[in-house]
Parts: structure tokens; C-alpha cells; sequence
């Protein structure tokens, strides 16, 4: 990792970035449990284990002050009617945000904070997202015949919570009917306060 002032440049040819350190790829099988309809992912999984979306890192030291940041391709499909996306997390030091910016595609991010708020935003070519502190983000990719890739920055001492969606999902959904995206209660959605 460097220490002096660097840069690089955004291609989005297949390596989207002229650097990176790291590149996780996420396929159906590191998804399972994830979607709602599990009959249409048992199917799918079967036929082939696809390849959902790819996160390429820019790493920097996990302490305050410094800024990790990257980009993720996410390919487009669905399972059911849900349309492809990321796992979705709070970070670990929940009063940390996080900027998106999109560069490819259309899509929406879903959030949702612990205290019972959510919000559905657009994420498209030169649009920016805001997650403030506190607020769970997933990436929807809305359409089916193109890639979704944006880019993020964000504190690095915020760690990553997974664990806590996998639990319970996020309150909505985001899900193809009538050929366009639409925002759904998430029917199973566990309600923290009600768990035993
Ligand atoms: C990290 C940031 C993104 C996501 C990436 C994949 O804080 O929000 O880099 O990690 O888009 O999503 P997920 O939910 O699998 O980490
Ligand atoms: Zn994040």
C-alpha cells in the first residue's frame, strides 16, 4: 500500500480500473439464503453457478481518516422475480457512511436503519447516493440487459456487517412485475424486536 499521493483511472473496459489490489468475485453460491424466492434459486444454481457481481478494491489501512475505495460490476438477472444485487451490510462502526457514484447501467439502493427507517434511491450515470451513518445499503441492478457499475468510497475503520441482513433481510424488496422494478414489503422479514 502506498504512502505517497497516487492515482488511477476509471476504464470500465474489463479491468474497470487501471489499478486495484483486490478484485472478490460473488457468485449464486455466495448468495444462498439471500433471495426470497429459494425454489427459483435451487433452479438457477443448478443450471450454472453465475457469476453476480465483482467488487475490484482499492485498499487502505482499516483506521479512521483513511478512505478505502472501489468499484463493483453487478450483472444483470433474476431469481424469481428478484432482480440480482449485492448481499447488502451495515457497516460494523455503525455511525460511518459511505458515497456512491454510478458510471454504467441503471439501478436503485435500498437502506434501511436499525431504528426502522428506509429509503429506495435511483443510481444511475452520474448520479450520486449518499449513505449517511446508521443506514444498511444494498445495490439493486434494475435492468436485465446491462451491467450495473458504480463507484463507492468510504471511512476506513468502518468494517462490515453481513451477519445482521443474513439474519433478518432488508424491510423491502425490489422485484420485476409488469416489466418494471417495484419497491415490495419483504414478507420475510425478521423483525428484530420480535425475534426469540
Ligand atoms: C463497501 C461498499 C461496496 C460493497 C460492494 C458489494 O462498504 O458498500 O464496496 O461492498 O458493492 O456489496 P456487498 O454488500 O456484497 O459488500
Ligand atoms: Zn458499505
Amino acid at each position: 500500500m502506498k504512502d505517497h499521493p497516487f492515482s488511477f483511472q476509471v476504464t470500465l473496459a474489463d479491468e474497470p480500473l487501471s489499478a486495484y489490489d483486490n478484485r472478490i468475485q460473488r457468485r449464486l453460491s455466495n448468495m444462498r439464503g439471500i433471495f426470497s424466492d429459494s425454489a427459483a434459486f435451487e433452479a438457477l444454481i443448478q443450471a450454472e453457478d453465475r457469476l453476480m457481481y465483482e467488487v475490484y478494491e482499492i485498499k487502505r489501512p482499516e483506521v479512521a481518516g483513511e478512505l478505502p475505495n472501489g468499484l463493483t460490476v453487478l450483472y444483470p438477472g433474476l431469481v424469481g422475480e428478484e432482480f440480482f444485487m449485492t448481499k447488502g451490510h451495515f457497516h460494523k462502526v455503525l455511525e460511518t457512511g459511505e458515497w456512491y457514484y454510478g458510471l454504467r447501467g441503471e439501478g436503485v439502493m435500498v437502506m434501511e436503519t436499525p431504528e426502522g427507517d428506509w429509503a429506495v434511491e435511483p443510481l444511475r450515470p452520474n448520479g450520486v447516493v449518499y449513505v449517511p451513518p446508521r443506514w444498511a445499503h444494498r445495490t439493486v441492478n434494475t435492468r436485465l440487459d446491462a451491467n450495473l457499475v458504480f463507484y463507492w468510497v468510504y471511512p476506513g475503520d468502518a468494517g462490515h456487517d453481513y451477519g445482521t441482513i443474513e439474519t433478518q433481510g432488508f424491510r423491502k424488496l425490489v422485484v420485476q412485475r409488469g416489466g418494471q422494478p417495484v419497491v415490495i414489503d419483504n414478507p420475510r422479514w425478521l423483525n428484530p424486536e420480535k425475534r426469540t
